[in-house]
């Protein structure tokens, strides 16, 4: 029997804690125990004989800012991008220790997806890193996984501000070593969303955005109308970078407002490929951190598989701080047709746990 998992948006950084005993405000993953339980729980009992593959579909890691206190955070080298594979390792020491004997069973392996926040996959030493790391069957897709009738991959690439540009991945020109050329919300995270975390944490994980925006202005309000300051100056500040290679054209950022304007719609584009594709049965995503499972046919489904970080939701009715292990499990019925299912990992239960805030 083969079964593949899919799980998406970690986020994963440095560790909650650091060296200096302080508080990590730029860590987004406090699940390692449950993750570690959910490989463990697909690597042995009945699984041990099966053929388990867990894709680690975008997001998984947090490439873009591990550091606070870092010089320039946005030059993703390949040199950079190992540094903060090492760290990320060192901070989730279980999880990588997991991951390696689950990939060291028979018939199990890992595949990591390209995401908007793991940047670093584009770079070949970093594949080699995973591999070295975990074990020989760990493989890097920097495209769609389209296998068995179902189509995977993070999503990021139908949202202006998180797409890469393909006929440019990397910058070169003037610079003492190659850098990634991140998408504008990338630097966005990087350069604004950093500074705001340190005053506010849980800054990026409330949602919908605008009902944030609404209750801040109400109940934060000189931080609401000095962010919104900071994010027009930030906006206007892009156009005049001192480095040209970062520089936007005032085109490209309005052309930028624009089709942000335009929300774009991750279950449309899905729907879009299960009904173009005769053969694609399944479409998995991640990215908007909203789980999902629709059916349009009895053999056309869409999964989102959500977020591993917590939440904070201003929607009357799912008001309040919640997180959902979600995932995407998937299997193949005997004329081999997958068979889709969106789960939540419950773990094992556990009478205490450590709390963090
Ligand atoms: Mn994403």
């Amino acid at each position: 029997m083969k079964i593949r998992l899919v799980v998406s948006d970690f986020h994963i950084g440095k560790g909650k804690v650091l060296p200096d005993g302080s508080f990590n405000y730029l860590e987004d993953f406090f699940y390692d125990r449950q993750f570690v339980e959910f490989m463990q729980y697909y690597r042995k009992g009945e699984f041990e004989k099966e053929n388990v593959e867990l894709v680690c579909n975008g997001d998984f890691f947090n490439h873009l800012h591990l550091d606070a206190d870092e010089q320039d955070p946005d030059l993703l080298s390949e040199r950079v991008a190992l540094t903060r594979m090492e760290e990320i390792f060192k901070g989730h020491l279980e999880v990588f220790e997991e991951m390696k004997a689950f990939t060291q069973t028979p018939n199990h392996r890992v595949i990591f997806m390209l995401g908007n926040h793991d940047p670093g996959l584009l770079w070949p030493k970093v594949a080699d890193f995973l591999k070295k790391k975990l074990a020989s069957n760990v493989e890097v897709f920097l495209e769609p996984y389209v296998e068995g009738g179902v189509h995977i991959e993070h999503g990021h690439r139908f949202f202006a501000d998180s797409a890469y540009d393909q006929k440019r991945l990397f910058l070169k020109e003037g610079l003492s070593e190659p850098i990634i050329n991140l998408p504008w919300g990338c630097l966005f995270v990087i350069h604004y969303l950093g500074f705001v975390k340190k005053e506010r944490p849980y800054f990026d994980k409330v949602y919908p955005v605008a009902h944030y925006i609404r209750w801040a202005l109400i109940h934060d309000t000189t931080f609401a109308l000095r962010s919104i300051a900071n994010i027009l100056l930030y906006f206007i500040g892009f156009r005049f970078v001192k480095d040209p290679s970062r520089r936007s054209p005032f085109w490209q950022t309005m052309k930028l407002l624009k089709e942000m304007a335009v929300a774009p719609d991750l279950e449309r584009q899905a729907k879009k490929i299960l009904l173009t594709r005769r053969d694609c049965h399944v479409v998995v995503c991640g990215h908007t951190h909203d789980y999902l499972i629709r059916h349009y046919s009895a053999d056309k489904t869409y999964i989102n598989t959500g977020l591993w970080n917590e939440k904070v939701n201003l929607d009357p009715p799912f008001l309040g701080r919640t997180v959902r292990l979600t995932y995407a499990l998937i299997e193949w019925d005997e004329r081999g047709k997958p068979i889709p299912l969106l789960k939540e990992w419950r773990g094992t239960y556990h009478i205490t746990e450590d709390v963090y805030n």
